[in-house]
């Protein structure tokens, strides 16, 4: 490494020995000159320093480690790939920042992979300091203005344009579309912009210009579009780095690294913002007394310590202050200096690379001086060269160890032995000097051997690479809003909510009355939750939820002890005759007897049955229709109890009394009111749904007596089944009831219980994957297969615990090839079906308990509801949209939900024993 000096001055015949740290002595420079080019010397130990506290920093960024706060930010860009090339289509790109004092327009036609490429046409506009300096307002303003010129002068229809917003300042990154700025850096400092959303400043502003109907679809860091803009052919390259007025560099780091992102797999392009490197160690021993005075100078002391050193807004400047320092030293200009060197940024970039020139370089210091107001000798303007080089130098070895640490990060981080990559470079600085380019791939190479590296300059300076994420986000802000607006008839409104509670009160009403309506609201025969003097021993069946259970319940002094056991009731059963479900069921009841030693014995036996039946007593209930998939023959229109009491007749030696049939709605009231006896409603959200309550028996039509009270099961999953739902009722919800084994019935339950949300999704699904919205369009067979899509996915996807990752995981077991962001949109469309379920069963126990208060004619009702069902319990959103939903709609109803801890068998057990207690008493 020391033996190469500043590139260019070397080679020139008759030039002066070199130093040994490769920097040639002007032959009568003073001791002065030496020292103050020594101070650009940048050794290779400190290089590598630079590089490994660097390479330190980036790691702590990456794992969040927010204090002591990383020398540099590590920003996530929401880049998750480099370009396919397949993006098509015209696209506007506004650049700001880039080139400090100047914004570029771009329109890019993007022609996919068949098409050739289209030359960008491109119109820069300087920006005044006035508005560099300004309100925030001013400068977007200013911009909207520079689009509008632009596209005035355009012959292309401006319809609809997407604009990509390439912004080259630090931004926090939560979205394609959403940046906020963290700080101005650069010749900038507009007020009222940092901690603000760029994107939407530029909104506004082009609104505010009013000329054109531009939709700014994504925002962009210019590294990245200097990487995503490299040629196809030749990348992909997965680094984009870029010097001009500023430098940066970005690269596509594993996702899994980024701390911030719950992601664990695929990559997303990290803009390392490394301009902010300053950590006193690494940089301390290289900063100059030029370094800290051109700081102490800048809009941002103590700020971009890095950039300040190899940026090119910065070069000029600090050879401005180093030919200042000689000439008021007496060694340069004859010791003269001018009110032009001594001004700020009179030397620009463009002098330094000029100036530096080995061919034209010293007659071009002589122009450039002499505007200046020096008059430069003969032998001064190599001396101006060497400070040129060694500033020039610096500022490339400084971005060499910067690379290098980046590189060697990814090398790590993909446990490559040799890390083969392409970096795709952009800016002024490696345009205007070339030299910049070959010491930083000479300085790589040397710090980072074991990387083979290319270097791609971009072509057009990074807007086609915006033009592709534009074209990417485009895509997915299309996407978005296909996805919207297959979810909107989900996101039901108070009006609508407060609709469904008023119909559900109009139809309870008039089924109370006995007219026709689509909930039958029919008396159970309990007219009492217990009071807790029930004594003995029950059995009790619990039938129609996802399991069938036999259970013992002791009810004592002490409490109620349960013992059950759980058996299937195979589909070909609850399907097949009503003979094989009896004979079934007692086969079961034979089996736990037999397992609890209580065989011969004939307890009394309360049967939760949880479908749809016209009590006419206690033990008495016609089977209306089967719901959740049972369809068992010879059972509808039938007394259960009798086909039970059948079945226990084939079954000789079984002797059983059964004593009460209940709903499992309210068997679940009955065991909640036995701990609470404000417990008046019964709820089930389960494979099916269902309420019940406690009615005024005045209201009750059909039961004779006015007093006391009887409790309802409304048989709610019905609701709507006259088509009062019909404006809620989505083509998803259509579809789920065609392939229903009872389309056209339990509408309510159709939108809301567990049987079927799964359904539900999984017709969204396909539906989003034929619009090419999900799975890159790809149908897959597992998709197109019935309750594939299991409702217990739902809660899972849902849980706040798991990571995106972990959707991914469910999904990708059922074959489903998807990104991250199908996760993320397959997770929206759970959420907006379970939350539509939640809040119309909401808007169901709203009317209910409204209902109550009303019948009591009370201003406020305090209440409880018992509830039960795998989904209510299991989902962990539903429950508390439910009651959010009922103190909504029911302000003046205090509602405790209790969640039913022993199923509503230890309900139908209490209501026996209170049917036998009353019969005791009879008897008495
Ligand atoms: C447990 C109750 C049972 C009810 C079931 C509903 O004991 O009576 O039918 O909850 O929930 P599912 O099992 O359908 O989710
Ligand atoms: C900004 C970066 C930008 C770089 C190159 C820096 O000042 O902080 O965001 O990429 O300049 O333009
Ligand atoms: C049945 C109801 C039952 C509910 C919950 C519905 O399908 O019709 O009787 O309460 O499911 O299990």
């Amino acid at each position: 490494m020391d033996s190469i000096g500043p590139v260019g001055l070397q080679q020139r015949e008759g030039a002066p020995s070199c130093s040994q740290e490769g920097l040639p002595y002007p032959s009568d420079s003073s001791e002065l000159v030496l020292e103050c080019l020594q101070q650009f010397k940048v050794t290779r130990t400190q290089l590598q320093q630079i590089q490994a506290n660097l390479l330190g920093s980036m790691e702590q960024a990456l794992a969040g480690q927010v204090s002591p706060a990383p020398a540099v930010r590590m920003l996530p860009t929401y880049v998750g790939s480099t370009p396919h090339g397949t993006e098509q289509g015209d696209f506007l790109v506004l650049e700001l920042g880039a080139t400090g004092a100047s914004l570029r327009v771009l329109w890019v036609t993007l022609m996919g992979t068949e098409g050739h490429r289209m030359e960008p046409r491109s119109q820069e506009f300087v920006i005044p300091p006035e508005v560099m300096l300004g309100p925030g307002q001013q400068l977007f303003d200013f911009a909207a203005h520079c689009l509008s010129e632009f596209l005035d002068a355009l012959p292309v229809s401006t319809q609809d344009l997407q604009l990509g917003f390439s912004f080259s300042f630090p931004c926090h990154q939560t979205g394609l579309d959403r940046s906020t700025l963290i700080s101005w850096t650069k010749g900038f400092r507009c007020s009222g912009v940092e901690g603000h959303d760029v994107v939407q400043l530029l909104r506004d502003a082009i609104k505010r210009q009013g000329a054109y109907n531009i939709d700014v679809v994504a925002v962009v860091n210019d590294t990245v579009g200097t990487m995503m803009g490299c040629e196809p052919g030749v990348g992909p390259c997965e680094v984009g780095l870029v010097v001009d007025t500023g430098t940066n560099a970005c690269y596509m780091e594993e996702a899994r690294h980024v701390a911030v992102l719950d992601e664990d797999r695929g990559r997303v392009c990290v803009s390392v913002e490394w301009g902010s490197f300053g950590d006193d160690e690494a940089l301390g021993p290289v900063l100059t007394t030029f370094d800290h005075s051109l700081d102490q100078e800048s809009l941002n002391p103590g700020a971009q310590r890095f950039e300040k050193m190899i940026g090119g807004l910065y070069l000029g400047e600090l050879v401005r202050l180093v030919l200042a320092h000689l000439a008021q030293r007496g060694v340069l200009f004859g010791g003269r200096t001018s009110p032009a060197l001594l001004s700020r940024g009179s030397i620009l970039l463009e002098h330094v690379a000029e100036m530096e020139d080995p061919l034209a370089g010293a007659a071009r210091v002589h122009a450039i001086l002499q505007d200046l107001g020096l008059s430069v000798g003969a032998s001064e303007a190599e001396l101006v060269q060497y400070v040129c080089a060694a500033i020039l130098t610096r500022a490339a070895r400084l971005c060499a160890a910067a690379l290098a640490a980046v590189l060697s990060h990814l090398q790590h981080s993909r446990e490559q032995q040799m890390l083969q990559i392409a970096v795709a470079t952009g800016g002024r600085v490696f345009e205007r000097y070339p030299s910049f380019l070959s010491i930083l791939q000479e300085t790589v190479k040397l710090l980072v051997p074991e990387c083979d590296v290319s270097f791609i300059p971009s072509v057009d300076g990074g807007g086609r690479g915006v033009a592709m994420v534009t074209a990417v986000a485009a895509r997915m802000a299309a996407h978005r809003r296909l996805l919207e607006e297959t979810l909107a008839p989900f996101r039901l409104n108070h009006e609508q909510l407060a609709a469904v509670q008023a119909q559900m009160q109009e139809a309870m009403a008039k089924g109370l009355r006995g007219e026709a309506s689509s909930l039958r609201m029919l008396p159970t025969y309990v007219r009492a939750t217990p009071d807790g003097s029930e004594r003995g021993d029950f059995l009790a069946l619990d039938l129609g939820g996802t399991n069938f259970r036999v259970l013992l319940v002791r009810v004592t002094a002490g409490g109620v002890q349960i013992t059950n056991q759980v058996y299937s009731i195979p589909e070909c059963v609850a399907q097949g005759s009503g003979q094989q479900l009896f004979d079934h069921i007692v086969d079961c009841i034979v089996d736990f007897q037999q397992k609890q030693g209580l065989s011969g014995q004939s307890l009394p036996l309360g049967f939760t049955f949880s479908f749809p039946c016209r009590q006419l007593g206690l033990d008495q209930g016609i089977l209306l229709n089967w719901t959740k998939g049972f369809s068992a023959s010879d059972c509808e229109g039938q007394d259960v109890v009798c086909l039970l009491r059948e079945a226990i007749r084939r079954r000789q030696a079984v002797k059983l009394n059964v004593v009460a049939i209940v709903n499992d709605t309210v068997g679940t009231m009955m065991s909640c009111g036995y701990e609470d006896p404000r417990c008046e409603v019964g709820l089930i959200v389960g494979t099916g749904t269902n309420a019940c309550y406690m009615e005024e028996l005045r209201n009750v039509a059909g039961v004779a007596g006015d007093y006391g009270h009887m409790c309802i099961n409304m048989e709610w999953g019905a609701f709507g089944d006259d088509g009062s739902l019909g404006l809620l009722r989505t083509s998803f919800d259509a579809n789920v009831d065609q392939a229903s084994i009872n389309p056209g019935k339990q509408s309510f339950e159709k939108m809301i219980s567990g049987m079927y949300l799964g359904e539900i999704v999984r017709h969204i699904l396909l539906h989003l994957t034929s619009l090419g919205v999900l799975f890159r369009g790809q149908q897959t067979q597992r998709l197109q297969t019935r309750d594939i899509f299991k409702t217990k996915f739902l809660s899972e996807i849902e849980s706040d615990s798991l990571a995106l990752r972990q959707v991914r995981a469910i999904l990708e077991d059922l074959g489903l090839p998807l990104t991250s962001d199908d996760a993320l949109m397959v997770l929206e469309v759970c959420q907006a079906v379970s939350q539509r379920a939640a809040q119309l069963c909401g808007a169901g126990v709203a009317a209910v308990v409204e209902k109550i208060r009303e019948n009591r004619g009370l201003d406020e009702l305090t209440i409880s509801v018992g509830v039960d069902g795998t989904l209510y319990k299991l989902h962990p959103h539903f429950s508390g949209l439910v009651a959010a939903t009922v103190r909504e709609l029911a302000p003046r109803c205090a509602v405790t939900f209790l969640q039913s801890e022993d199923g509503s068998g230890k309900g139908a057990a209490l209501v026996t024993a209170v049917a036998c207690r009353l019969a005791q008493m009879d008897h008495v």
